[in-house]
Parts: C-alpha cells; sequence; structure tokens
C-alpha cells in the first residue's frame, strides 16, 4: 500500500466513525432531553394500568402513550398537572405531553365508567 493509499483508508475509517459518534451524541442528548413511556391501560379485573407506579424526572418534557389494549374505552387523567387525554377508544394509542414541575407522588386515573371496578383503575405517578 503506498503511502497515499493508507491515508485514504485512514480517512475514510475517520469518517466513518465520526459519523457513527455523531449519531449516537444526538441520540443521547434527545434522551436527556425528553422523557418517554408507554403506559398501558386495562380496566381492573384484566390487570389494571402497566405500569400501576412509574417515576418521572422533574423539570422535564415527558411524552406518556397510552395504549388501550381492551376492547373498552377508557380514559387518562393526572389532575395534579392539568393533564387529560379523553376518551382513548379499544385499540387506540394517545400521547399525553407535559413537564411535571414539582416533586412528590401523584395519582392518575381512568376517567370512562369502563367496568364495574373502573373507581379502583388509578396509578401513581412519582416525580422526582
Ligand atoms: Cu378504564
Amino acid at each position: 500500500m503506498s503511502k497515499n493509499e493508507r491515508l485514504a483508508v485512514i480517512l475514510m475509517l475517520l469518517s466513518t466513525i465520526g459519523v457513527i459518534a455523531g449519531v449516537f451524541g444526538i441520540e443521547k442528548f434527545r434522551r436527556a432531553k425528553f422523557y418517554t413511556m408507554e403506559l398501558v391501560a386495562r380496566a381492573p379485573e384484566h390487570g389494571n394500568w402497566y405500569p400501576k407506579e412509574f417515576t418521572l424526572p422533574v423539570n422535564k418534557e415527558a411524552t406518556i402513550l397510552i395504549r388501550n389494549i381492551e376492547t373498552v374505552t377508557h380514559g387518562f387523567a393526572i389532575p395534579d398537572f392539568n393533564v387529560a387525554a379523553g376518551e382513548i377508544k379499544a385499540g387506540e394509542v394517545k400521547t399525553v405531553k407535559f413537564t411535571p414541575d414539582k416533586k412528590g407522588k401523584f395519582p392518575f386515573m381512568c376517567t370512562v365508567w369502563c367496568s364495574e371496578h373502573h373507581m379502583e383503575m388509578r396509578g401513581e405517578i412519582t416525580v422526582k
């Protein structure tokens, strides 16, 4: 291999590594800025919310994807943060975005009468 060829190979490797490092860097930055989680909606007799308890970082925008995997309509609300997703029909996925600006434990619940155990369809978010 000539000196020039070796230089070309080294430059090519460096630029490839640069692109990969850049993509990882952007991904890390994106994750540091946003917080995403997925919540599954089920009536209490079918397993209730999953997860029923989860933690969100304070003062960071959180995106919650709420997936209703059942055949009835559910709802979602976090009254302490004025968050409400409205009706989430069977099989539907709804997204809520908010920034929890206070630490503590806050209840979330279903807002649609979905079963006789509807009142037990609740969970808790810890913000810290
Ligand atoms: Cu429900």
